[in-house]
């Protein structure tokens, strides 16, 4: 008798990323470069969340541009769209589909808590629009449709994971069981890069000032002046201290990067002032960057290819999709 093989399945990944602007390296270190790492172990699936992004105001021919950009960044990331499921958000009409039998289940309160909301409507006064309102409802849905166990974020959405176990949880426990609970999956290192001109910011793509964020595909010129024009504080010491959140910043940048440690990287530092180290870090980063910006300018030249990837994609999606949105619209009493 042969021996039987017993594959545990693979736990599943889900996560998603906004085309609102020029990834970064926040969005890098902070969510990317994990995904690249969890598609061996993981049965991953992610997305470009499009139908999120006109929360704020986007220019047409812009958005257009970022979507297709975003997610051949993606594949120049090196995450496998044979391997993993990733798809464009709004190709997949359940995601809104399911946010409307969510949101009849989420409270108003709830949502007017959530400090992204409260954060995105004061910094866009003239456009507080009930999309922003309800967004985490709808990244509740992207999550819920895929039953994933893990979703791996960075530490500034953990609050809107938290709210979509909430809705999952209740709707579970009302309808009886459709969702499963998903883990956050938040990385030890570099899980948030601040702002190279207020450490105290999350570096952010939305950020005016194109010198408090470094790009992915920037150039290394631009990356190594974004650098070395960094705030730092007025202690002169290569030293991580919560104190001197400036330097502090560049010490993580530098640490997630080489994947030396803080004390290692003190000691290499030793003696030596920013200035020096700001150039290693910003040579460092656009030597990390640099074959990604290279394959993705290959990428992007061939739409064709493009297109079929992510037609593909959202046929995989869909397939997975479909299946858990009947079952919670037969659940809540729909005529299917
Ligand atoms: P926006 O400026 O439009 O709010 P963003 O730059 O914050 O966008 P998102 O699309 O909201 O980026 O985030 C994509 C992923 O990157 C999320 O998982 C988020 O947690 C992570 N991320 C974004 N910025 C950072 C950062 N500075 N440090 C670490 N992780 C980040
Ligand atoms: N809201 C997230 C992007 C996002 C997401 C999701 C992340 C939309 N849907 C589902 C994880 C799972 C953001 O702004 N970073």
């Amino acid at each position: 008798m042969s021996e039987q093989i017993i594959q545990p399945n693979k736990k599943k990944v889900l996560s998603c990323i906004q085309p609102s602007g020029m990834l970064t390296l926040g969005n890098y270190l902070g969510a990317l470069k994990n995904w690249v790492a969890m598609q061996d172990e993981f049965d991953c699936t992610f997305a470009v969340a499009d139908l999120h992004a006109i929360t704020v105001r986007q220019e047409p021919a812009a958005l257009r541009q970022q979507i297709y950009s975003t997610y051949a960044l993606l594949l120049a990331l090196g995450i496998d769209p044979e391997k993993n499921t990733v798809f464009i958000q709004s190709h997949v009409p359940f995601h809104t589909q399911l946010s409307w039998l969510l949101s009849c289940n989420t409270q108003f309160g709830e949502m007017a808590r959530m400090t992204q909301f409260k954060d995105k409507s004061q910094k866009h006064p003239e456009n507080v629009n009930v999309g922003l309102f309800s967004y985490p409802v709808l990244m509740a849905a992207d999550i819920l449709l895929y039953k994933p166990d893990f979703v791996p974020v960075g530490a500034d959405q953990k609050q809107h994971l938290e709210i979509a176990r909430d809705i999952a949880t209740r709707f579970n426990n009302i309808y009886g069981d459709v969702f499963t609970i998903p883990e956050p999956y938040i990385p030890k290192t570099g899980a948030r890069v601040m702002s190279l001109q207020d450490p105290a910011k999350k570096m952010s793509k939305s950020d005016e000032n194109a010198n408090a964020w470094v790009a992915i595909l920037d150039s290394k010129d631009d990356i190594i002046r974004k650098f070395k024009r960094a705030v730092t504080d007025s202690e002169a010491a290569v030293r991580f201290r919560e104190e001197q959140p400036g330097i502090s910043n560049l010490i993580t940048i530098y640490s997630a990067v080489t994947g030396k440690t803080t004390e290692e990287i003190e000691k290499e530092f030793e003696g030596k002032g920013y200035g020096d180290f700001k150039l290693a870090v910003g040579e460092t980063v656009a030597d990390t960057l640099a074959p990604i910006k290279q394959r993705y300018d290959e990428i992007i030249k061939d739409k064709k290819a493009l297109e079929q990837l992510y037609t593909e994609g959202a046929m995989k999606a869909e397939y997975v999709a479909k299946k858990t949105y009947f079952k919670a619209m037969k659940k809540v009493g729909f005529v299917l």
